[in-house]
């Protein structure tokens, strides 16, 4: 428990009708009586003059009380509301911190109320995507983060992993029995439904990241297939240079774009091909990169130019939608088809297609009408699952193939433990840190 008192404006900076500055710890209350004359009763607002020190009036608003333990830090917590000038607030706050209260660092309430654990850690970074969030779904996934949804997911496979470690640690226990144990289908099967749960999870948290951080597209093919045109199609404005020179992109080019509110890194790359020509070459391989690390790869092709043998080259893991290209010059019309292997006709030149284009990369990032069951994640949240998975996979290994019961236990608990650090139960001084200074002041 903080033995010391926190203050921050809480609003945006700025003028604005209302202003608050928020107060967090033991001193709270008294400090409510000296600025306000009295503190209110919890959760009763109180309306009277804020004063200094000699008794001359700053400003006149509302007090409220959060008495500890119920209040959003779990301390108790002393709101002001005053009107929202900046010199007005600062006036204010200049003469609370007069009576040994400290200015709080960003993300110092929500470190609190993690710490007196009103709130886990995917739920206090909820809070902050919810703040930053861009886009209506970023939002609505976010708040569904906040209300604990997200951790709800990730305690019923933490529940799910005990009941696994339970089992085989009890076999453990009766060393005679070892080997029956591991030839025990319960515990294969179980271990298996894990999995598969984790890859569940995963795919869910995938998506829920891509709202928050955006999906980074990554236009890919042949040169002269109108990459460049494509990426300017999308971007709106002429970013890349056009031509009808092959090998005209040598750079990696990129553009941040909104579909919708929802954000996307879009890549224009060199086009792919063996070239003598050492600018270009390192061009290639710069693509390469690129296309490692895309969350989708747009592969253009010439409708004209049926050879695809590049494509064999892309990455199998990452989702490639193929861009059939210059539909104007064949008379063709536009046209999507989403099945396993989803293509799309369209005109880089004249726009044709973009708009199906754009409606498709939305449904890439998990875009639905309705968003029940979607939370927002951060890549701290994947690579933790990562982690997870990989233990289970040894895990895996000692079961069926070393048939190493103590070390199949030892995965289990370091699977465990990845995925408790999401909600914060395992988590290191150091991330909580990193985390929490990424919060603007005041929350
Ligand atoms: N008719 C027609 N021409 C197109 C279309 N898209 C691109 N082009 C033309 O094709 C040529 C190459 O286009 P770019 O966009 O530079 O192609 P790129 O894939 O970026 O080429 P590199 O950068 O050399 O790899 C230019 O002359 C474009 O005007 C299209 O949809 N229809
Ligand atoms: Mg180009």
């Amino acid at each position: 428990m903080n033995n010391d008192t926190i203050v921050a404006i809480a609003t945006p900076s700025g003028q604005g009708g209302v202003g608050i500055i928020r107060l967090s710890g033991p001193k709270s209350a008294e400090i409510a009586k000296l600025i306000s004359g009295s503190c209110p009763a919890p959760r009763y607002a109180q309306y009277g003059d804020f004063k200094d020190q000699s008794n001359s009036i700053i400003d006149s608003g509302l007090t409220l009380y959060f008495k500890k333990p119920a209040s959003f830090t779990g301390e108790d917590v002393i709101e002001f509301h005053a009107h929202g000038g900046p010199v007005v607030l600062d006036i204010l706050l200049k003469e609370i911190l007069k009576h040994d209260v400290r200015p709080a660092r960003a993300g110092e309430f929500s470190e609190r109320a993690f710490l007196n654990d009103k709130i886990d850690l995917t739920q206090a970074e909820a809070i902050a995507d919810l703040i930053a969030a861009d886009s209506e779904q970023a939002a609505r996934a976010a708040s569904r983060s906040m209300q604990g949804e997200f951790s709800a997911v990730i305690h019923k496979l933490v529940e799910e992993l005990i009941q696994l470690r339970v089992h085989v640690e009890s076999a453990l226990d009766f060393p005679e029995e070892e080997i029956d144990f591991l030839a025990d289908d319960a515990i294969a099967e179980k271990l298996v439904s894990v999995k598969q749960k984790i890859a569940e999870v995963k795919k869910s948290a995938q998506q829920g990241r891509l709202l928050k951080e955006g999906m980074t597209v990554v236009i890919a093919g042949k040169p002269n297939a109108g990459k460049s045109s494509l990426l300017n199609q999308l971007a709106g404005q002429d970013t890349a240079i056009v031509t009808d020179i092959p090998g005209t992109t040598r750079d990696t080019l990129r553009e941040h774009i909104q579909i919708d509110g929802l954000p996307l890194h879009i890549i224009d790359t060199a086009g792919l091909r063996d070239s003598d020509d050492v600018v270009e070459q390192e061009g290639v391989k710069r693509a390469r990169q690129m296309i490692e690390n895309a969350d989708r790869i747009l592969f253009v092709v010439d409708i004209n130019d049926d050879e695809k043998s590049i494509q064999e080259t892309l990455p199998k893991d990452i989702g490639v939608t193929t861009v059939f290209n210059k539909i104007d010059t064949v008379n063709r019309t536009s046209e999507i088809t989403e099945a396993e292997q989803a293509a799309i006709y369209l005109s880089a030149k004249t726009g044709e297609g973009i708009e199906l284009l754009k409606q498709h990369l939305k449904k890439c990032m998990g875009y639905k009408q309705k968003t029940e069951g979607q939370f927002i994640a951060r890549r701290r949240h994947l690579d933790a699952i990562d982690i997870a998975e990989e233990h289970l996979n040894f895990a895996d290994k000692n079961l069926h193939e070393l048939k190493a019961g103590e070390l199949l236990a030892e995965e289990l608990r370091f699977a465990q433990q990845a995925l408790s650090s999401i909600t914060g139960e395992f988590s290191s001084d150091d991330l909580l840190g990193r985390i929490f200074s990424d919060f603007c002041i005041g929350k």
